[in-house]
């Protein structure tokens, strides 16, 4: 039975990329080189020695990838801002030439009636902070809080909604926690450094903002929901430790003001001493909360991994995304339900949601991509749901607009509703995208078409 269909008037039809992934030029126009820049270009970090030297030349052909966006019928494009490019040693001098290429940017989407939403972190550190102690560093905070001033004095005439971090989950963990992605380093008490200083960051943005700027500005989060393997109670315990360690760090600091005692448990002897009175600084009124959902993980008790001491368990009977993660669409009502019940029914954005599939070459001007085109009318029926059951949200943007560099992976994920063919990069939008577009033009309508 296909929903009544609940998609508001103004709710924002969107597609995402970061800059990184998709910009190429790095060090164009006088921008400072990035940690990920430093990591992509260190033998044996990035599959096939690939890096976003060129990526998708985003950067000089975003005209023509706006153009593509009005064809496709989006309301709205979320893109992220390289810091590097505004301070190419991360602090101090202003690089004019970085805001010019974003103002641009902004101006070439509003003139085609494209809300934009602006990230301003979006994992590309400067590298130049990063020789400072990177996130590690108290300072990194106010170091953020300048650089988003900077940006929000000259683009928030015209950009209304704002995100402070992107997954500061990843940035954390993966960065130095696993260190399977920039800065590359492997440390429990480094991790829960980087994510107190994070939330540390991403409170002094609000308050920068709440100075400089007059529109929304918001907190995107990676979640995904933890299910036991079984009933039997170490496995319950399991994904509850793991939910505290990946859903709730940064959103019960962020929205609640504090930390789980499961994760600060879990963290145990590597859990830094804070000063007290980081906490309010922390917890700031946001606008919005941007909910990144892919997946879900079935665990069970074990492994000694700090802090969850659990083990992911592959659920083989279910279909896969190219990034093997399962392909389960409840688990983004799940999510959407989870944080407007827990955390005061927040204003959310579904800032990314996608899937990875390997795609055949382009024929007759498109590319066949029943999977991606089945995730996408799942998942977008799930959001429906969850605006049913009551969650405020306001807008759903896909990941990605185009095929992009997928950090460690590097070409080898293809996330895109339109593919970017690297050699020449001809675009050519994906049946996905076709499909998106009639779910944009019908509101939602043509999700309950039949399904050829
Ligand atoms: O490509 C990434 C993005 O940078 C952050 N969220 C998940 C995406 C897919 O892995």
């Amino acid at each position: 039975m296909p929903e009544a269909n609940a998609f508001p008037d103004g709710f924002l039809w969107g597609a995402a990329t970061s800059a990184y992934q998709v910009e190429g030029s790095p060090l164009a126009d006088g921008a400072g080189p990035s940690i990920w820049h430093a990591f992509s270009h260190t033998p044996g970090r990035i599959a096939d020695g690939q890096n976003g030297d060129l990526a998708c030349d985003h950067y000089r052909r975003y005209h023509g990838d706006v153009d593509l966006m009005a064809e496709l019928g989006l309301t709205a494009y979320r893109f992220s801002i390289n810091w590097g490019r505004i301070f190419p040693h991360g602090t101090g001098r202003i690089n004019p030439q970085g805001l010019g290429f974003y103002s641009r940017l902004v101006d070439a989407l509003l003139g085609r009636n494209i809300v934009p939403m602006a990230t301003l972190y979006h994992w590309d550190l400067p590298l130049a902070l990063e020789q400072r102690g990177g996130w590690r560093n108290r300072d990194s905070a106010g170091w953020f809080a300048d650089y988003a001033q900077a940006v929000v004095r000259v683009l928030d005439d015209r950009v209304h909604l704002w995100a402070t971090l992107n997954e500061p989950w990843v940035v954390a963990v993966g960065g130095h926690l696993s260190g399977d992605l920039a800065p590359g380093h492997k440390s429990p008490h480094e991790a829960a450094l980087v994510g107190h200083n994070l939330l540390r960051a991403h409170g002094t943005a609000v308050q920068a903002y709440r100075a400089e700027g007059r529109h929304r500005i918001g907190l995107v989060v990676n979640l995904e929901p933890q299910h036991a393997a079984t009933r039997a109670e170490a496995d319950q315990a399991a994904a509850a430790r793991r939910d505290a360690f990946i859903n709730r760090w940064f959103l019960d600091a962020a929205l609640l003001g504090d930390y789980p005692e499961a994760l600060v448990q879990g963290f145990g002897p590597a859990w830094p001493d804070f000063p007290r009175g980081d906490q309010r600084l922390i917890r700031q009124p946001l606008d919005f909360v941007g909910v990144n959902y892919y997946s879900r993980s079935v665990v069970r008790q074990g492994g000694a991994d700090v802090p969850a001491r659990a083990e992911r368990v592959r659920q083989s009977d279910r279909p896969h995304t190219a990034m093997d993660w399962e392909v389960y669409p409840q688990g983004l009502t799940e999510t959407l339900v989870r944080v407007a019940r827990d955390y005061g029914n927040p204003t959310l954005y579904v800032t990314e949601n996608g899937a990875a599939f390997p795609d055949p070459s382009p024929r007759d001007g498109t590319v066949q991509d029943p999977e991606r085109t089945a995730y996408l009318r799942a998942h977008l029926q799930a959001a429906r749901r969850a605006l049913a059951e009551g969650v405020d949200l306001r807008g759903y943007f896909a990941w990605s607009l185009l095929d992009n560099f997928e950090w460690v992976y590097g070409y080898s994920k293809r996330f895109g509703l339109v593919q970017v063919d690297y050699a020449t990069q001809a675009r050519t939008p994906k049946a996905s995208a076709r499909f998106y577009a009639q779910v944009i033009r019908s509101q939602g309508a043509a999700l309950d078409a039949e399904q050829r």
